[in-house]
């Protein structure tokens, strides 16, 4: 029931139309503007906003508008010595970011600048002995960790690192009875712990575990009137949700047990539609986070003029194709 990338020009009239030029201007400029406010906020999650922003480009199909260059240099400056990184230059690393370093370089195919062994090393080091992982030195635990391990470690060609049976056993102990998981055993269901579970169950072949009907309901019922998704019942839609669960529902064959049009169209929505970038519902401020799940939900749903998305790398497809193709 999707869109094909070939839609025709009458559906996606209906819908409203993705203002592209508009957004990769305003993703380029939110690069360039390195010490405004909202810059120095945001200084901690640096890694974390060039892995939106860049993946944002390269499904608009314009990665190439940066430098390069520039951007692996700085990557590989936010890694410490311990391997993992950090969120910018000479910040303590977590995995957040270890991920993120990974993938921006993965984008620019650019993996082997890594020290693979010491990178991994890192993050294998953080599995705990139930099967969990912590997000850096200080022990936090969470299955948003256990997604980062696997997925990081499958790029990497070095998931034999871990102990990937106890981080599958561990990632089912928090599925909960209405078919959602939480981020530890008994903790509520959330769509962003969803992606994480669901997403490292997929990359290492284990969906079979998991009741499909009874995770799509749960994930099919974040649908709104609006047409948007919410993150746990009775809370507001986001345009992130669009990305945490659609994801999700592909990945379990689901996807069309929600109306995707109506989806479409809330996205399409949360658009500036004159100065670029989406926000999380209509009329809020944009960002790059949002804009970022927007696309990416956008390309999920097949919207025409945007690169496929992996639902469980959260790479473009093509991306994820020279990852394993080649090796
Ligand atoms: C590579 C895409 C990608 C992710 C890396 C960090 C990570 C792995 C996943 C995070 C998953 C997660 C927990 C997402 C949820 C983020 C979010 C919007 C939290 C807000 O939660 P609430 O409860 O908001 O404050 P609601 O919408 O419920 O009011
Ligand atoms: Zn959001």
């Amino acid at each position: 029931h999707s869109l094909s990338r070939q839609s025709p020009v009458s559906t996606i009239r209906r819908m409203g139309e993705l203002k592209i030029e508009k957004h990769v201007k305003y993703i380029l400029s939110v690069e360039k503007r390195k010490d405004d406010f909202v810059s120095v906020v945001m200084e901690h999650l640096r890694l974390n906003g060039a892995y939106w922003g860049l993946t944002t480009l390269d499904i608009l199909g314009k990665l190439d508008a940066v430098d390069q260059d520039e951007v692996v240099s700085w990557v590989m400056q936010c890694q410490h010595e311990s391997g993992g990184f950090g969120g910018n230059i000479g910040h303590d690393p977590h995995m957040l970011y270890t991920l993120s370093a990974i993938q921006v370089l993965a984008l620019f195919d650019k993996i082997e600048v890594l020290d693979i062994e010491k990178v991994s090393n890192y993050i294998a080091g953080l599995q705990n002995d139930d099967g969990s992982f912590s997000g850096d030195m200080w022990g936090e635990v969470d299955t948003r960790f256990s997604y980062i391990a696997i997925c990081s470690l499958a790029i990497l060609h070095q998931l034999d690192k871990i102990n990937v049976e106890r981080a599958v056993k561990y990632i089912l102990s928090c599925q909960n009875l209405d078919g959602g998981f939480g981020c530890t055993p008994g903790a509520e269901s959330h769509a962003g712990q969803n992606f994480c579970c669901v997403g490292a169950l997929a990359i290492t072949g284990s969906l079979h575990h998991v009741d499909k009907d009874l995770l799509g309901w749960w994930l099919c019922e974040r649908q709104v009137k609006s047409g948007g998704l919410n993150g746990r019942p009775e809370k507001l839609p986001d345009v992130c949700y669009s990305w945490w669960v659609l994801s999700c529902l592909i990945m379990i064959d689901r996807v069309h047990w929600i109306d995707n049009e109506k989806l479409v169209k809330f996205i399409l929505d949360c658009q500036d539609k004159e100065n670029g970038g989406i926000s999380d519902r209509p009329d809020d401020a944009v960002d790059v986070f949002h804009t970022y799940f927007g696309v990416a939900g956008l390309s999920l749903l097949e919207y025409p003029g945007l690169k496929a998305i992996d639902p469980a790398y959260a790479l473009p497809v093509e991306v994820v194709d020279r990852i394993f193709v080649s090796k």
